[in-house]
């Protein structure tokens, strides 16, 4: 599946209110990613302009995963996805949900590529390199060679999830397709992406990268290319449950009086302490975050979690 997103269209605001969405909804989003970005509420109008006023194209590739990455996205709270980007911002290509497909659907993409103002590619799942890349074809190319022939066009390169970032599941031992994340996989030509890890990572820091970029934010990152406004500290030094950790209150059981108190989650096997993530903070949904919701944090959005965190209950 890819996404092609035009986001040159003008009046964004106002399709958003004729598509139900009030400006006070679109604000609130747009606050809660200025908040998680950490430029203060005032910025929510930088936030806004950015989504809805003339600018460059992104096209969005989907290679090895499980889509959970789109889904992410597309169960974002209001606004939702389809009121946010497929109306105001304007989709041009998606091959999951499009009704184009084939010839014209590979046309979409070859124009966004081409498009005179430039793109930001965004890549959704690992890239399979073994054999060549046989192991993954999109309309007759491989996963790989696709990759490696739009990458180095794009003015920005974004990896969505733990896969497009460092192989995801795809990479667990003993990854048979050679999968890897984008910038291990083209390494040889220079591709330095912006790593958004999480399996699946919060939209909410998808949209702020973004934003950032539109509004030249300067995107610090850290040696894993994630950046520090939404990877600068852990789980465990954003988690609610931390003053229990302190305390030496550490819940045994899962159904356990004191894990339903709140409890800390450590000895049933919490990566919190090593993941770097700011799920406590910004919640999925406006709703809720693992911990929360009394599952220890696995470690999702850190190189070879599904190697090095398992088994996730246990330490
Ligand atoms: Fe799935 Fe995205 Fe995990 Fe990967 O997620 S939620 S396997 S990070 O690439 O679709
Ligand atoms: Fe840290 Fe996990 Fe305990 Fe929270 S539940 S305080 S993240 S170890
Ligand atoms: Fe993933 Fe841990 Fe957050 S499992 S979603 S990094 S709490």
């Amino acid at each position: 599946m890819r996404i092609a997103v035009g986001l040159g269209r003008q009046g964004g605001e106002e399709r958003l209110e004729s598509r139900g969405v009030s400006r006070r909804d679109f604000l609130k989003f747009c606050t809660a990613v200025a908040v998680t970005m950490g430029m203060g509420p005032a910025f929510a109008e930088n936030v806004a302009a950015a989504l809805t006023g003339g600018r460059p194209n992104v096209v969005y590739l989907h290679t090895a995963e499980c889509t959970g990455c789109s889904e992410a996205l597309m169960r974002m709270y209001k606004p939702y996805i389809d009121e946010l980007i497929l109306d105001t911002i304007s989709l041009d290509y998606q091959e999951t949900i499009m009704a184009a497909a084939g010839a014209a659907a590979e046309e979409a993409l070859e124009e966004a590529v081409h498009s005179p103002q430039g793109f930001i590619c965004m890549v959704e799942g690992a890239i399979p390199t073994a054999m060549d890349g046989k192991y993954g074809y999109v309309g007759g190319k491989t996963m790989y060679d696709i990759c490696r022939d739009i990458l180095p066009k794009a003015k920005l390169n974004i990896a969505i999830g733990t896969c497009a970032c460092f192989g995801g599941i795809q990479a667990a031992a003993p990854n048979p397709t050679g999968a890897k994340g984008i910038n291990d996989a083209y390494a040889d030509i220079g591709i330095k992406a912006i790593n958004i890890p999480g399996c699946p990572p919060n939209p909410i820091n998808m949209v702020g990268t973004l934003v950032a970029y539109i509004n030249n934010v300067p995107i610090e990152v850290d040696e894993l290319s994630r950046p520090l406004m939404f990877y600068g500290q852990t789980v465990h030094d954003l988690c609610e449950r931390r003053p229990h950790f302190e305390a030496g209150e550490l819940a045994q059981s899962f159904n356990s009086e004191e894990a339903r108190k709140g409890w800390c989650l450590y000895d049933l096997g919490c990566r919190g302490p090593v993941t770097y993530n700011n799920c406590p903070l910004v919640l999925f949904n406006e709703t809720n975050w693992p911990v929360g919701a009394g599952s220890p944090c696995i470690g999702c959005s850190e190189p070879h979690f599904w190697d090095d965190m398992t088994p996730f209950y246990k330490h």
